[in-house]
């Protein structure tokens, strides 16, 4: 069939149902359900199935429900348990208890010469925490399921004092047990949690197991089909955590939103002041107390009385540099109460929308970012400590950048503040990422409490300026149900920021495949290129997610899959075209194309890129290497000077990144290779590309303005 005959056809009915929610299954489930119906399983009576408990493992309950989250726990007398633990790797799952294991892992029990114990951490196994298991020993790569860590230590529990067990993050699910007790349980990878562990601590050996298990499940956030790997194992730091019988749990200390000033209220262009707004929440308290919040830089000394639960509101006026890129101011605050002192570094800042703008203290910015994963720029694996969140700021600054888009999931604390202090914005993402079970209530339960948790950390960083509700969601009416669920939750928690959601960019294909269909139709028949001049594509974002959201967020690769899928596509209905063709084409209008939005809401384009490995070079059309992924930025760039609405960018991804996805074992070899930088942190050509790019829109008055 002749190019032209694309001008015929039904444009890319195939394609577009395909991108509907109606996937059909692939093709493996297909046969097993095509099995399973030969064979008609009979209804058994439940005493029928062999459920002995003596080869069943037993189902474990937590002594306690988790306690609520506590605040800026590196700024109190810790002891941390990081180091190596020991270590069991327990593939089926049979650790909790059975008679051949007695009490289960958990109980830590140690066993004389003539006992038989089917389980002992006395072997040569260990694993450091924080880390994930799968970079530190070669074995355990692959491995996804249940790991056992055990640490003993020795400890004096402070007399008067009550003591916590923190953890920073640990991936996926865990049952945590204190001297043979099973205290807690906590589900999701990357948000912390914590357990009183007071009365259950001894003088002398002490030990904690954790049961972690790296399967998160279908009804989970997330899921475990997601484009980067599941790293397991108690991936953050560990530490006891020593308060005062009455201590101060928690706070929120940030400016007011501004479009809550009253006309009463004094405001940063009348007094040069403003509005600081928050609360206060005690522990252990009986009672009313007093709670006094000191800044003495700024001169503010102020004391609140606590309700009978502990909590105190506050609201008052006070003169404070504001905290933004050029100069991240960061407070000294100490709060007093009783026994209590605890100290914070606290910048202050307002982040607001208005119309297609981002105003940061009420001026306009761009944000000049990129989006990275949690992986180490110092060695493999997860990003875990201060100096992998060093090396991570380090590489933003030579980028130019000013926002960096930290995905798909809550990264560690040690990142957020490192961000807190660089002047970096970020934006900080939840996991709902592409299908979840969004019509299941106990997904949206898991998403809101995980939600709960991340801001219940970062509610008082002032680098944190948008909350992202999810990446690239197939739309549909539970999808829209959930989101609004969502947002209201995170809005009821954090009022003082802007909500988004990287939304997933098909919309312009049909669009931009009739274009690049007609240009082909043209170059093949002078006639037809006469009679058609094809108009550039409008590409517009009206998924109705851009009304729950206050920034929109949007995903697009044209120039990467789009410019494949077309030839595909073409193809497909019998049009004899080369990739290279399509791909050409692409690069060579993309710059003609627009975004536009049905929201009068600022975009950032939160994805864009191709993929390269680095020290890959090649012609112009070669893809994989590191000159093809340049000139999709090139192109990018110049197209998306098209989109008034465009207040900022995070194209994908600062750095290669493990992904068991990606199975082209000659240029990925299970490494998403659209990184600016290579695996192990060398610069592509594409970063200088970028950081030229960033450089100059850093230049005075082009900082707030559009590219
Ligand atoms: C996306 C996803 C991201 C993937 C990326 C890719 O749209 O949001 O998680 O890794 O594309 O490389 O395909």
């Amino acid at each position: 069939m002749s190019i032209s005959r694309l001008l015929l056809l039904p444009l890319f009915a195939l394609l577009l149902s395909a991108c509907s929610q109606e996937v059909p299954p692939p093709q493996s489930l297909a046969g097993v359900a095509a099995a399973s119906d030969l064979c008609v399983i009979p209804e058994l009576a439940l005493d029928e199935h062999n459920d002995n408990p003596l080869f069943q493992p037993q189902t474990q309950t937590p002594l306690k429900a988790l306690d609520p989250l506590l605040a800026n726990v590196r700024a109190r007398q810790t002891l941390s348990l990081n180091g190596d633990w020991n270590s069991i790797v327990d593939q089926l799952g049979v650790g909790d208890a059975s008679p051949l294991l007695r009490g289960g892992v958990g109980e830590n029990e140690s066993y004389g010469p003539h006992e038989l114990l089917e389980y002992s951490f006395k072997g040569q196994h260990t694993l450091q925490v924080p880390g994930d298991w799968n970079s530190q020993q070669e074995s355990l790569f692959w491995y996804r399921g249940i790991v056992w860590y055990q640490k003993e230590f020795n400890y004096q529990p402070p007399a008067g004092k009550r003591v916590f067990l923190y953890f920073g993050g640990a991936n996926f699910a865990k049952d945590v047990y204190v001297n043979g007790q099973l205290l807690a349980r906590h589900k999701g990878g990357f948000t912390p949690f914590n357990t009183e562990v007071t009365d259950y601590l001894k003088a002398g050996k002490n030990a904690v197991v954790v049961k972690v298990d790296s399967m998160s499940g279908a009804d989970e956030v997330p899921t475990e089909y997601n484009d980067w790997m599941n790293y397991g194992g108690i991936t953050r730091d560990v530490m006891l955590v020593e308060t005062p019988a009455a201590f101060v749990r928690n706070y929120k200390l940030q400016l007011a939103a501004r479009n809550e000033l009253t006309p009463n209220s004094s405001s940063q262009s009348s007094k040069g002041e403003q509005r600081i707004k928050g609360w206060v929440q005690l522990d252990g308290h009986k009672g009313e107390q007093s709670v006094t919040l000191n800044i003495a830089e700024a001169g503010i000394r102020k004391t609140f009385t606590t309700d009978a639960s502990g909590r105190a509101e506050f609201e008052f006026d006070a003169k404070l540099g504001l905290w933004s890129p050029d100069d991240p101011k960061l407070y000294r605050v100490d709060w007093l109460s009783g026994d209590d002192q605890l100290s914070d570094d606290i910048g202050f800042r307002h982040i607001e929308t208005q119309g297609e703008d981002i105003l940061l203290n009420g001026e306009k910015i761009f944000l000049r970012g990129v989006a990275m994963h949690e992986e180490s720029l110092l060695r493999h694996g997860r990003a875990a400590t201060a100096a992998d969140a060093d090396a991570a700021i380090k590489k933003l600054k030579d980028l130019n950048a000013n926002f960096v888009r930290l995905a798909h999931y809550p990264h560690n604390e040690h990142m957020v503040r490192a961000a807190d202090r660089a002047g970096i914005m970020v934006w900080a993402e939840m996991p709902v990422y592409h299908n979840i079970q969004f019509s299941n209530p106990c997904t949206l339960a898991s998403a809101k409490r995980q939600y709960s948790e991340l801001i219940a950390r970062d509610q008082n960083r002032a680098a944190v300026i948008l909350w992202s509700l999810g990446n690239e969601t197939p739309e549909s009416e539970a999808r829209n149900r959930f989101f609004i669920a969502m947002a209201e939750h995170v809005r009821t928690l954090d009022d003082t920021r802007p909500l988004t959601a990287a939304l997933l960019g098909f919309g312009g294909m049909e669009d931009i495949g009739r274009y690049i269909g007609l240009l082909l139709a043209g170059e093949e028949n002078a006639l037809v290129g006469m009679l058609t001049s094809p108009e550039a594509p409008t590409i517009t974002i009206n998924d109705p997610l851009g009304d729950v959201v206050d920034v929109l967020g949007y995903n697009e690769y044209f120039g990467w899959y789009l410019s494949g899928i077309l030839t595909q596509e073409m193809r497909k209905q019998g049009l004899d075209v080369s990739e290279d063709q399509v791909r050409e084409l692409m690069l060579q209008e993309m710059e003609k194309f627009t975004i536009v939005t049905a929201f009068n809401k600022p975009l950032v384009i939160s994805e864009f890129g191709a993929g390269a490995k680095q020290g890959k070079h090649g012609g112009p059309l070669e893809i994989w290497s590191e000159e093809y992924q340049a000139r999709v930025y090139q192109q990018q760039l110049k197209m998306l000077r098209n989109s008034p609405a465009l207040r900022g960018l995070s194209p994908w991804v600062l750095k290669d990144f493990r992904a068991p996805y990606r199975l082209n074992t000659d240029t990925q070899d299970y490494w998403n290779r659209k990184g600016l930088l290579s695996e192990t942190g060398e610069e592509k050509m594409v970063f200088k590309e970028l950081s030229d790019y960033y450089k100059a829109l850093q230049q005075p008055r082009l900082e707030v303005a559009q590219p």
